[in-house]
């Protein structure tokens, strides 16, 4: 290829093809200069795959680096698998996905090993060598000499090495080899039970009517454009005017995003993080990991989606949550309308344009005539403001704002404030790994087992084949989960068949013994009491000091408070290194400079973990200067603590739409089921006015009142009453208003409500 034509493909990444490939079908594949990082999978081959598949197999394993352009990517086959292989141009990782084994999405770091000539090939026999190692001691001289053996052997074939990269972490042995002619891929990988040298002959991509994995720049030929999706500051939603503007790209986000496309709007959705997720983003603390059984936690509006994405585990980590969404974001094509790494810091609401202005951090303005915040009910952080907070010289981290290149905690004095769904799970996690460890409790929570387990291709294929009575369950029960409450009275069983119950709860998995206990678990005093004392006598007979399991001990209604879901939490505190303090007995009173400091104690400390929770509900939303007709605040409308109806309109801030706001039955909820549900009432209420030609939603001062009271009813009826201290009430928030938040009725409840108001013609509101 001449310099010239080489120029002129440049796609707008700068990528530059180095030479077009033939396969046997007459297809066509590009390819790109060489970089750094590869990305490889290796899956069983489906004999229905088709050009068609294969193109998809390639854009689905290739998912987890959507940050980056690829630069090559070819498919291979023995017949019976098929690899694809990627080079993509960030040279950090190695990345790798090996679905046969178990491992997906896994990011090494690696060191360039030899020589790095970035140049195109200017002959036939240039080759990349990728080799990962499994043996965990293999130091950097032993890899060297095995690239050197490696190099040699090719050499004497007559392959001229343009680059090996190597990781010394573990894992299975991959070596890649490119033949320079590319008709062969051969594969050595020993981790998978394949032969060292295999060859398998590439198969052929059929031609790029379309390109091959996403959106090209409309000013370059669809085959030299990137081929993946990147946020693209040219893309179509580059005008100063949109129809909505969304806030946040977690679940809410990406939900609302997809379904305001389909209706044809023009949308721009704005996430302060540099990648989508948004609690999946943020909070990467060891052990962060869903409470709800992974697949009833995604999204159900895709068949494609639900088809291609495989749960790994019962309740996936951290990791694979977030790799879930950007898979969604990617496979929907959604980056083009994003802006990431953007933080939205005012709204204002001009009445006589009838429209919302917009303005981030980064200086953009957008003007909207629908504003969707889905900000997010436990996403605006708290970090107590504890005397001395600055004082302490060793680190400290908040769990929901974990450094993405991870906290080294081995061997270290480590303290974590705050014993909370999130505490826990990162107790548990550290615990072993710790020097010493200092649990800081101020109220106990009742935790209840996660038996958490690897998902197998049974269960998969029975989920598969059972997913729409699964749904059913969900959208059926008080909570979104596939648990749901035994509709008998607590009472009505003897003391005998209640333990009995109880006893097999406490067996299953999730908030089975939460949500599937006695129907009048949350309303009847007595039958909660009962349920409270079980769960105690099992923290008594898992932790051996009596003293310890008495200060582990709630005594507040189960329920009250959100339940953490635990594994071997309470066998923690049998651990000779690890230490609970009893903030009550014991007041926190400072941070000193070598640690904290309680009423009698210090205690000397590494680093401290704040997994102290946040301003739920309202605390992302009034953290942006948000102003409704008349130049109103949000955060002054909810100084006396929030008010909405229906968890999603907020009386005077016109067409302003909250995704599970408080007052919402989301708090409760299996998000996905009811930020699903949210997503389709705001999308019905804004089809209704525009099939109608009205511009203006906004529900009555009078609705507002009614639906803030309805929910404070609510919540006097059950179990909570006895105990308000806690973020579903504000409580945890200093200087904030204490009122529900959450709708406690539940969210088949909720749904029904939000229902019938949309049958009657939203009679809450007024449209204009
Ligand atoms: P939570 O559930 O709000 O827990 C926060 C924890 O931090 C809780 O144990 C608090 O004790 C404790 N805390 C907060 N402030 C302090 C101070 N100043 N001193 C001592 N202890 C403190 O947040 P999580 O992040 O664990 O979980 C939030 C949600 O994320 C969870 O519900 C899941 O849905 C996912 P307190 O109970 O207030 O006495």
């Amino acid at each position: 290829m001449s310099a010239q034509s080489a120029a002129r493909q440049r796609g707008p990444e700068g990528v530059r093809p180095i030479r077009t490939l033939r396969g046997a079908a007459g297809a066509v594949l590009r390819r790109y200069e060489i970089a750094v990082s590869d990305y490889a999978a290796i899956v069983p081959l489906d004999p229905r795959l088709d050009g068609d598949g294969l193109r998809k197999l390639v854009r689905l394993a290739c998912l987890d680096l959507y940050r980056v352009s690829w630069r090559r990517a070819f498919l291979a086959t023995d017949g019976a698998r098929v690899l694809c292989w990627y080079v993509a141009p960030d040279a950090e990782a190695v990345r790798f996905v090996l679905r046969q084994q178990g491992v997906h999405a896994v990011v090494w770091p690696c060191e360039v090993q030899g020589p790095s000539d970035t140049g195109p090939a200017q002959s036939g026999r240039e080759l990349i060598v990728v080799e990962v190692a499994r043996e965990p001691a293999l130091d950097a001289a032993a890899m060297a000499s095995r690239h050197e053996a490696t190099v040699a052997t090719l050499g004497a074939a007559g392959h001229r090495v343009v680059r090996t990269f190597a990781t010394r972490a573990g894992g299975p042995l991959l070596c890649l080899v490119e033949a320079s002619d590319a008709v062969a891929v051969r594969v050595c990988l020993t981790g998978a039970g394949l032969a060292p040298g295999n060859v398998w002959g590439c198969t052929a991509l059929e031609p790029e009517a379309t390109p091959l994995f996403g959106a090209t720049d409309g000013n370059a030929p669809a085959a030299t454009a990137p081929p993946h999706p990147r946020v693209d500051r040219t893309a179509p939603d580059a005008s100063a005017e949109v129809d909505a503007v969304i806030i946040g790209a977690g679940l809410s986000g990406i939900c609302a995003l997809k379904r305001l496309l389909d209706m044809g709007l023009r949308v721009r959705l704005y996430e302060a993080g540099r990648d989508v997720g948004g609690v999946w983003h943020f909070n990467r603390y060891p052990g962060a990991r869903v409470d709800s059984e992974s697949y009833t936690y995604g999204f159900s509006f895709s068949a494609e989606i639900l088809a291609e994405w495989r749960w790994q585990e019962l309740f996936a980590g951290q990791p694979e949550v977030a790799g879930y969404l950007r898979f969604v974001v990617d496979q929907l094509d959604l980056r083009r309308h994003m802006r990431l790494s953007t933080r939205v810091a005012s709204a204002r609401r001009d009445a006589i344009a009838g429209c919302w202005t917009v303005e981030t951090d980064q200086g953009e303005r957008v003007t909207a005539r629908y504003l969707v915040a889905a900000t997010g009910v436990l996403s605006a952080t708290q970090l107590p403001d504890i005397p001395g907070r600055d004082d302490f010289a060793g680190e400290s981290y908040h769990t929901a704002r974990w450094p993405e290149a991870g906290v080294e905690l081995r061997d270290r004095r480590v303290g974590v404030i705050g014993t909370g769904a999130s505490g826990v799970q990162v107790i548990q996690t550290i615990a072993a790994d710790v020097r010493h460890l200092t649990v800081f409790q101020r109220t106990p929570t009742y935790c209840i087992p996660q038996r958490n387990r690897a998902l197998t291709d049974a269960d998969r294929d029975a989920i598969a084949r059972d997913w729409a009575s699964i749904l059913a369950t969900c959208q059926n029960s008080y909570s979104g989960f596939v648990h749901d409450f035994d509709p008998r009275p607590g009472l009505a069983a003897s003391a005998a068949d209640r333990e009995a119950k109880f006893a097999a709860l406490w067996e299953k998995p999730g908030f089975a013994f939460w949500f599937a206990n006695f129907g009048d678990l949350m309303m009847n005093a007595e039958v909660n009491a009962h349920a409270s004392d079980f769960l105690r006598r099992k923290i008594r007979e898992r932790v051996r000091d009596p003293e310890v399991a008495r200060t582990l001990m709630p005594d507040h209604p189960f329920g009250s408070k959100r339940v953490p879901l635990e594994n071997r939490y309470y066998e923690v505190f049998n651990r000779t290194n690890v230490r609970l303090v009893d903030l009550r007995a014991t007041p926190l009173v400072a941070l000193t400079r070598d640690g904290i400091r309680t009423t009698r104690e210090e205690h000397p400390l590494d680093v401290l973990i704040y997994a102290t929770g946040f301003d739920a509900g309202t605390g992302a939303l009034t953290r942006i200067d948000i102003r409704g007709d008349g130049g109103l605040s949000l955060a002054a409308k909810w100084r006396g603590g929030p008010s909405t109806y229906l968890g999603m309109l907020v009386s005077g801030f016109p067409n302003l739409f909250l995704v599970n706001g408080p007052q919402n039955a989301a708090a409760l909820c299996n998000a996905g089921r009811c930020i699903e549900q949210n997503v389709d009432w705001i999308a019905r209420c804004i089809d209704h006015l525009r099939t109608r030609g009205l511009t203006r939603v906004s529900p009555t001062a009078e609705a507002e009142a009614e639906w803030t009271r309805h929910v404070e009813e609510v919540a006097e009826a059950t179990v909570l009453r006895v105990n308000k201290d806690s973020w579903f009430f504000g409580a945890n928030t200093p200087g904030k208003a204490r009122r529900a938040s959450i709708y406690a009725a539940g969210a088949r409840e909720f749904r029904e409500q939000c229902d019938a108001a949309a049958r009657a013609g939203y009679p809450g509101c007024t449209m204009e």
